[in-house]
């Protein structure tokens, strides 16, 4: 009998030969991969072969568990939650799934003992960066917590052959890098080219009677372009439920088009597949822009055309007729980048299966959900007209429809209201006209939320209140929240190890358990070994600053953070403001008392964003300067993180000591680093924004750095008719001056001239207005820090007080509020059970 490796006490189900992990078969199946799969022998592996070894004998032990959900959800019909996202960025797989199936230990001694090193083989996977930021992040969260708590869905997007670029800093500035991940292959996913669909595109519409003489559209595009899909497992913790990542790849539907060759023209004859394939193949950044992009139009519509066609395909293999499409699948639009679906839906009903159009609204209606994700007016996406009618020809016409129906609506609700009409209408009509995606999104969809109470609050009273004024029981909040296993368990083992010793391991599924350490806070010996674990994790942190970077960074410093896309409203440059005031304070008065702090940056700027990218040769200058100067003596360090990405916040939430989350009250929808960072025992310094209210509102006043201005008090002051130069005065006035000079630029006062100027004149996100506030809610940060008993303390009470925060219980609340999907336990199967 082999002897097993691993104790796996929530498997009550059988086992065989290829799941069960001992370690024997780890060996044998480690090394069959490297040989049969891979084809290399130790002499000639790769770190990365080996990486991908590991990776199929963990794959092998999911694919059980996979066949098994997927066979229960077809035998029974169930209920299945579609996320359609435009970004998933899952990060790295292997940890996850090892820390999932419940043998990361056990594999990690295992790998040991061959003389591997596991945390290398980890570090070999190319992470999935198929997202920004926080949306995509979002998304992974929400599928990991949805598998976990065994509720059966599928998420739907596309598979970018080049997800968010590789960010390297050269000479101080972000300079863009392909992000390569599928160039070792990827041996999560499984293609399945066997599902495969068409997607049309462009053309014209014409009527036409069919058999049965009924009225009929015809669409007869110009373009054909096959969507295949790549699936990837998505497992729950401690549970047999794998869900499924489906996104789509564009291929040419003929890869080569002999007509043409046969004329001679070789290049012609590739051409169809190149341009096809350019759909899914590059990730857009935030913040570019997008209004004229008809490849990103084309991108939306191409994976969302191809997710609905695949749920009716479902719906014919479990014989359920298309009529009752919304009771099988409830779709949630995350943002409005799929919101193209609203008529696609329509589409495929009215044109491709015959229901009529009000029983394909209910359907379509009943079917959708939509959470918006931001305020910013800019970032709500609209089409221009002329682009939207040659690539869709089709949904202009079902939006035409949709609009005339819903405007009538409007028209009896609110009698004589002609300025509502225009302000709601689908169609922007004032000047060129422009399709606004946020209002098909909303028209189209039986719920609507936003991401954090004061989001949600601000959708009603600003974006989408004459929505709201319609249909106020359409709208609620769904605070966003995190994956615990891939925040906490994966990326802060120590912490997970600490905590569990005391409370159990149950906290990792019911993160409201973390409660049960607040008596602990009051416990010398236990804040001991709670700051003995942060020195750890931030003695591993300095080491990857170190290579990454060359500058060396004290553990007992104040690791201060500020990770996120870079973004005027976030306000990086608050920050960075703040670091050049302290360093001129230590100038001015080289003996001043100060806690010694590593100011930590990372994020990415979008490349055409010049600000964002101003800002990040400001922090890199800034640290240039301050990390060299003796008169320092070490005491401020300043580091930009380059390529801030899944990989490196798992090594960043646990090492930090204060999480910065700045931006202008009423701008960041929610946040979801805030969290990771409370989670892992920061504290915050924050403005009342976003889920910062409801974080302060959990973790108490006390343990919560408040600053700024208020949402109704930025308000109020921009329509006083805010100047910035009105706070030009004392230490910031000095700031300014000492940048404007040249000071970090080598004497070039023109460099950081378009930042600061901009701030100045404009200041459209209220940095100056904050500064003063900002500067002495850090005074208190750092006499704070000088009493690390006390500091302990709260940091103890921040992460047992962020049970809230976990995406099991927003995945609860949209499953009881919105998509009334039941959980479905899986039985699992062994290949005897699936033998025809
Ligand atoms: C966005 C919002 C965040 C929000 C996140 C998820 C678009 O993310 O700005 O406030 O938490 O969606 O809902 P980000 O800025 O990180 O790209």
């Amino acid at each position: 009998m082999a002897t097993p490796l691993v104790a796996v006490e929530h498997r009550t189900e059988p086992q065989d030969e290829r799941t069960a992990l001992t370690k024997e078969a780890f060996q044998r199946d480690f090394f069959n991969n490297l040989f049969y799969i891979l084809g290399k022998f130790p002499t000639l592996a790769t770190k990365n072969d080996y990486y991908q070894a590991l990776a199929f004998v963990v794959r092998d032990r999911m694919l059980q568990r996979w066949i098994s959900t997927a066979a229960a959800y077809t035998k029974q019909g169930s209920r299945t939650v579609a996320y359609f996202s435009a970004e998933f960025l899952m990060g790295p797989h292997l940890g996850n799934n090892l820390v999932n199936l419940g043998i990361h230990d056990e594999v990690r001694k295992a790998v040991t003992e061959l003389g591997l090193d596991f945390n290398e083989l980890l570090l070999e996977e190319d992470e999935p960066g198929l997202g920004n930021g926080g949306l995509g992040r979002l998304a992974a969260c929400f599928i990991e917590s949805l598998a976990t708590l065994q509720i059966p869905s599928l998420g739907y997007g596309i598979r970018y052959e080049f997800g968010i670029f590789h960010q390297e800093i050269v000479d101080g500035w972000q300079t863009e890098r392909t992000d390569k991940w599928l160039r070792f292959g990827n041996p999560w996913e499984i293609p399945r080219p066997e599902w495969a669909v068409h997607v049309k595109l462009g053309g014209y519409t014409e009527p036409y009677r069919d058999e049965f003489y009924r009225h009929r559209v015809r669409w007869v595009p110009d373009r054909l372009v096959a969507a295949v899909p790549y699936d990837t497992p998505i497992l729950g913790y401690h549970t047999n439920t794998a869900n499924t990542l489906r996104l789509w790849k564009a291929e040419a539907p003929e890869s080569f088009d002999f007509a043409v060759f046969n004329r001679g023209d070789y290049y012609g004859a590739v051409m169809q597949k190149v341009s096809s394939e350019n759909l899914s193949k590059v990730l857009y950044p935030n913040d570019e822009q997008l209004q004229g992009k008809e490849l990103r139009l084309s991108q939306q519509y191409f994976f969302v055309s191809a997710s609905l066609q695949d749920m009716f395909r479902i719906l014919k293999i479990q014989k359920i007729p298309v009529e009752r499409f919304h009771e099988k699948f409830a779709a949630q639009l995350n943002d409005t980048h799929p919101a193209i679906a609203v008529a696609e839906l329509m589409r495929l009903l009215i044109d491709e299966n015959v229901v009529p159009w009000e029983q394909a609204w209910d359907i379509t209606r009943r079917t959708f959900a939509y959470t918006n994700h931001t305020l910013l007016p800019e970032a709500l996406e609209c089409w221009p007209l002329p682009l939207f009618a040659k690539l869709l020809p089709r949904h202009l016409e079902i939006i035409f429809e949709i609009n005339a129906r819903f405007l009538d609506e409007v028209r009896i609700r609110f009698y004589g209201d002609e300025e509502r009409i225009a302000r709601m209408s689908l169609i922007d009509e004032r000047g060129e006209r422009y399709v606004r995606m946020a209002h098909l999104a909303c028209v189209g969809s039986h719920a609507i939320n936003g991401v954090a109470e004061l989001h949600s609050e601000l959708l009603k009273q600003d974006v989408l209140r004459d929505f709201y004024e319609l249909w106020p029981t359409r709208f609620g909040n769904k605070t966003n929240g995190v994956t615990p296993r891939r925040w906490m368990a994966l990326s802060n083992p120590r912490l997970t190890k600490l905590v569990s010793s005391h409370i159990g391991d149950e906290w990792i599924t019911d993160l409201s358990q973390l409660r049960r350490l607040e008596p602990l806070a009051e416990d010398a010996g236990f804040r001991q070994q709670w700051l003995d674990v942060k020195r750890a994790c931030k003695c591993d942190f300095a080491a990857v600053a170190l290579k990454k970077t060359g500058i060396t960074i004290d553990p007992d410093s104040l690791f201060d953070v500020q990770v996120k896309r870079i973004h005027e409203y976030k306000r990086q440059h608050l920050n960075i403001l703040h670091v050049v005031a302290l360093y001129h304070r230590l100038r001015s008065n080289p003996n001043v008392d100060i806690t010694p702090r590593t100011f930590i940056f990372g994020g990415k700027a979008a490349p055409g964003y010049h600000i964002a990218k101003l800002i990040i040769k400001l922090i890199t200058s800034v640290g240039d300067v301050v990390n060299r100067d003796p008169a320092v003596r070490d005491r401020l360090k300043v580091v930009f993180l380059p390529n801030f990405n899944v990989k490196n916040g798992q090594r960043i939430y646990p090492a930090a000591d204060l999480s910065e989350q700045v931006s202008t009250a009423g701008k960041e929808a929610s946040g979801t680093g805030n969290m990771k960072f409370s989670m892992n025992g920061a504290l915050t310094i924050g403005t009342m924004d976003g889920a910062n209210i409801e974080i302060r509102e959990e973790v108490g006043a006390e343990n919560f750095f408040l600053f700024g201005l208020t949402t109704p008090e930025v308000g109020a002051l921009k329509a006083s008719g805010y100047n910035p130069a009105n706070y030009l005065d004392g230490e910031l006035k000095e700031v300014v001056e000492l940048i404007r000079s040249g000071f970090f630029s080598r004497g070039d006062a023109e460099l950081f001239r378009p930042l600061i100027d901009g701030l100045v004149h404009h200041d459209p996100y209220l940095v100056f207005a904050d500064f003063d506030s900002y500067s002495k809610a850090q005074q208190q940060v750092s006499a704070a820090y000088q009493d690390r008993d006390h500091w302990a303390r709260m940091s103890i009470l921040n992460s047992a007080r962020s049970g809230k925060f976990s995406s099991d219980r927003t995945i609860r609340e949209y499953c009881d509020d919105i998509w009334k999907a039941p959980a479905v336990p899986i039985r699992l199967l062994t290949q005897e059970d699936v033998k025809v």
